[in-house]
Order: C-alpha cells, then sequence, then structure tokens
C-alpha cells in the first residue's frame, strides 16, 4: 500500500539496491528518506544527503535517526505514534500469557507425542500476579489497562510519575524488579535506556519471575539474561525484540520458558496499513510544504 500510494507521484529507490557509485551520482536527488524501527539513520546519511528535507519512520520508535543531526541539518523526522499502541499492548499481553503458561512448549510437547506419557508440567498464574511497567508512555499505557481485567496490581518505572494514573511509581527500578513478578519493557530506545534491564534487574525479579520485551533489544544485556536464565536466576523471558536483528542468540531458542517473535508487535494487517497512511500523509504534507501530521520534532 505505502509504495504503491507514494509511487504514484514519486520516484522510489531502495538505497540497498544501489551501487556505491550510483548512490554518489544521484544522492542530490532524494528528498525524503523513508526508515523503520530496525534501521539507522546515522549523521554521515544525512550529510551525505544534500536536498534531504524529511525522515518518515514507518514506526513510532525513532532511537535509530541521529536527531541531533537532522535537526542541525535541518531535516524534518515523521513518526507513526498512536496507531500501532493497541497492537504493540496485545502482544506484551500475549508473550506474558505465552510465557507465564508456556503455552509454545505445551504445543511442541502435544506435537511431540509426548502427551501420552502423561500432561504438561504445571506453570504459573497470570491473573492476579504482580505487573512492573518499565517505560509508562502510550504504550505503557495500554498495557496497564489490559492488565487490569486480569487483576494485576500495576506499577511502574518512568521518567515522570503520572499522577492522573491510578498505579503507583516507583523510581527505583531494582525495587520495581524486586516487586513484581513480571517486568514489561516498553521504553523507547537509546542511549538513555541502553542496557538498563542488566544482570542485577534480572536478579531482583528473580527466579520466578518473567521479563517481556516489546521496546528495542539494546534496553536488555541480552549476555547477562542469557546467563541469568540458564543459571536459573530468572524465571522465563517473552521476547519480541533483540540486540542484534534478526540474529537470535541461539542460548535463548529452545528452552520452555523463553518465548520468542520476530520484532512484530505492529505487525497487523490493520495496523502496517494505519502506519502505511499515515507515512503517506507524512510524506504529502512535506511536498505541499504543510505541516507534519506527527512531527517528531514539532518546533523543526
Ligand atoms: C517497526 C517498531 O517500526 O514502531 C516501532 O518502533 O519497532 C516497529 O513498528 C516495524 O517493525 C517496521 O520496521
Amino acid at each position: 500500500m505505502l509504495i504503491n500510494a507514494l509511487g504514484q507521484h514519486h520516484e522510489i529507490v531502495d538505497f540497498h539496491t544501489l551501487s556505491a557509485a550510483d548512490f554518489t551520482a544521484r544522492a542530490a536527488e532524494f528528498e525524503v528518506l523513508m526508515t523503520n524501527g530496525e534501521d539507522t539513520v546515522t549523521r554521515e546519511r544525512i550529510q551525505s544527503l544534500p536536498s534531504l528535507g524529511l525522515i518518515a519512520n514507518f514506526g513510532v520508535g525513532y532511537d535509530g535517526i541521529d536527531l541531533q543531526a537532522a535537526r542541525e541539518h535541518g531535516v524534518q523526522v515523521s513518526n507513526t505514534p498512536d496507531v500501532l499502541t493497541d497492537d504493540v499492548a496485545d502482544l506484551a499481553i500475549g508473550l506474558l500469557l505465552a510465557t507465564s503458561r508456556q503455552i509454545p512448549a505445551a504445543q511442541r510437547f502435544l506435537e511431540s507425542g509426548a502427551w501420552a506419557g502423561g500432561g504438561y508440567t504445571w506453570t504459573s498464574k497470570v491473573s492476579g500476579s504482580q505487573l512492573g511497567i518499565v517505560g509508562m508512555g502510550r504504550i505503557g499505557e495500554a498495557i496497564a489497562r489490559r492488565a487490569s481485567a486480569f487483576d494485576m496490581p500495576v506499577r511502574y518505572f518512568s521518567r515522570h510519575p503520572k499522577q492522573e494514573l491510578p498505579h503507583d511509581f516507583e523510581p527505583s527500578l531494582v525495587k520495581l524488579a524486586t516487586w513484581a513478578d513480571t517486568l514489561i519493557v516498553c521504553v523507547p530506545g537509546g542511549k538513555e535506556t541502553k542496557r538498563l534491564i542488566n544482570a542485577v534487574i534480572l536478579r531482583a525479579l528473580g527466579p520466578r519471575g518473567l521479563l517481556i520485551n516489546v521496546s528495542r533489544g539494546s534496553v536488555v544485556d541480552e549476555l547477562e539474561l542469557i546467563e541469568v536464565l540458564h543459571a536459573g536466576e530468572l524465571g522465563g523471558a517473552g521476547l519480541d525484540v533483540f540486540a542484534d536483528e534478526p540474529r537470535v542468540p541461539k542460548e535463548l531458542q529452545g528452552l520452555p520458558n523463553v518465548v520468542l517473535t520476530p520484532h512484530m508487535a505492529s505487525a497487523t494487517l490493520q495496523t502496517r496499513e494505519a502506519m502505511s497512511q499515515l507515512v503517506v500523509e507524512n510524506v504529502r504534507a512535506f511536498v505541499a510544504g504543510r505541516r507534519l501530521a506527527t512531527p517528531v520534532d514539532p518546533s523543526l
């Protein structure tokens, strides 16, 4: 949809298919750069495109874009907030249920024929368990609303407390992890949150605690996660994002208490259509010299 809609009025070039020489020859032609949650737009890339005016991100998280460099070069940046909030919150709850109740491992058990020898091992109850949310933005709030249907007490760690919420703010991440049965991570990626979730936090979560990550792989120290999981110091993990996508460490695979999905939290037909629509609206607004529909920094 996105490529079709934009392709009617614009020439679209996939940089990955351009040779270095072709890129240099054509660099001055490009006015809009489209990117996504998995890719990066570095200062060098921005500097290499002298006509660039807009970086349109297909996703809400823009940690891969050098915003400072964009600002310095007068390049606007748009993203796709709100339209994917429900899907990401849904997948976070899905991963929580799947990890706690070991749904994928139970299916593997059934398919292997092992059921004939007795039922699957008992798992952990989700309803009523304590949920710590790391990052109380739009997605965090949507997760908290869903958790209330499971009678889960919620506390959260965030840059600022939100007085309007009925949940307790916990300024210490280690205290939140100690209190929580499950920690769901939904903070933005980037320097400020790099490896925020390390072995200290994971050990505080403990041998029955679960980590769910739907934000960015960079937020979790993946090597320390592997270490604590294999030492039995953490109960389990449900992960949609990884440090070096699409590579996923073998040590995380094939474990009954670890559920893995390929960065697909916003990947439903409906939401990807809505995200595409927003990208199109932003590109059209930019081309027409109008205000962007969803600018990352409205002051630009
Ligand atoms: C990706 C995401 O953008 O919104 C985000 O921040 O990470 C995702 O929605 C999506 O996978 C497209 O690449």
